[in-house]
This record gives structure tokens, sequence and C-alpha cells, in this order.
């Protein structure tokens, strides 16, 4: 949507590779112990050989091995400052961890409680402190988990894309309340959010 990088779908390829790759080596490293345990039984060959100083392939398990693990990180590292690198003209939010509830807290001085309100279509910025202990800001749908400490200030950003709700979850352990520490991301569409931010507190 309006050509912005979307890191959702960076951050989803990183894992489908990661997962293929594994899935490929999971099949090619199991099959080929099996075909060997069988092949190599000791009824067959009682006597193990002694593989050494085969120059070619110890070049080919270390090169492909490294090569597979550098690509791993590319994309990793992409998809990461994809998640880090905020598209100029983002609305900033600032978003207050608490025991046991979040604050939001909008440009015009608006604050909910629990439910942060975006309009679609525009770049959020989340500036994320804590009030108290370690909490964490998790937006799965929007592959965001950032921890929010007390004193120092992280951020995130997301690009709402379409209209909806969503989960947000404190995903730090932060007492005995944590688990009741959920709000709802909404995503309205633009003149919605203007209107919904001029109105008084509605809590
Ligand atoms: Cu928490």
């Amino acid at each position: 949507m309006n050509g912005l990088p979307n890191p959702v779908a960076q951050v989803d390829q990183a894992f489908l590779y990661i997962i293929g790759i594994s899935l490929i080596l999971l099949f090619l490293i199991t099959s080929v112990m099996i075909y060997f345990v069988i092949k190599y039984r000791r009824s067959k060959h009682p006597e193990p050989a002694d593989i050494r100083g085969n120059w070619l392939l110890e070049t080919v398990w270390t090169i492909i091995p490294t090569l597979i693990a550098l690509s791993m990180f590319y994309i990793g590292w992409t998809s990461y400052m994809g998640l880090r690198n905020v598209p100029p003209g983002a609305i900033e939010i600032e978003v207050l961890g608490q025991q046991f509830s979040w604050i939001f807290v909008y440009p015009n001085e608006k604050e909910t409680e629990n439910e942060l309100v975006v309009p679609r279509g525009k770049p959020i910025k989340l500036n994320v402190t804590s009030e108290d202990v370690l909490h964490s800001l998790f937006i799965p749908a929007f592959r965001i988990k950032v921890d929010a400490v007390k004193g120092m200030k992280t951020y995130a950003w997301f690009l709402p894309d379409k209209v909806g709700t969503y989960i947000i979850q404190c995903a730090e352990h932060c007492g005995v309340g944590h688990s009741n520490m959920t709000a709802t991301l909404r995503i309205v569409p633009p003149k919605e959010y203007l209107k919904w931010l001029q109105e008084d507190e509605d809590e």
C-alpha cells in the first residue's frame, strides 16, 4: 500500500525461508542417515573405513553450510531493518506499559487505556516505555515485539493496511496480572480516526 515497504511480508519471508531450509536439511540428513545405517550395517561391513584428509569433501561441507547460514543472516537482517527503519511521515503515538495495562497517548494528548486506534494507510510509530517493571508490547499481526523499559524509550512501527481489530498482549512476565495485560488495536478509515481523535475521552 502507498508503495511503502511492509515488514510483515519481509518477516514472513525470512521465517518461511529458514523453515524451508530446515525442512530440506532434515529430510536430506535423515534419508542419508537411514540409507547409511542400512548399507553399512555391521553384518555387511564389519570393519569401518577411516576417512581422513578428503579436502574436496571438507571444502564442500564447509562452504555450502556457510553460504546457507549467510543467506539466512541476510534475509533476517533485511527484514529486521524493515522493522527498525520508520518511513517518514509516520504518526507518533506514545505507549506506556504499567502493571497491568497499556496507555496510549496520541499527538493531540488524547489518552486511551487498552485500546489503540489508528487510521488505515499511514505508518504508525509507537514510542514505548514503562511506568514500572519490564513489559513487552506484542502485536503479532504486525510482527512487533518490543520491550517496554522504565527510563528508556524503545520504538516500533507498523503499516495498518487493513481495517479491523487485532490483539495486543504484554509478552514479558510482569507480575500477577500479566496475563490480563491485553489491549486491542483498532484500525479505522482515516476520516473516522480524525473524528474519533477529536472526541472527548470515551472511557
Ligand atoms: Cu506487562
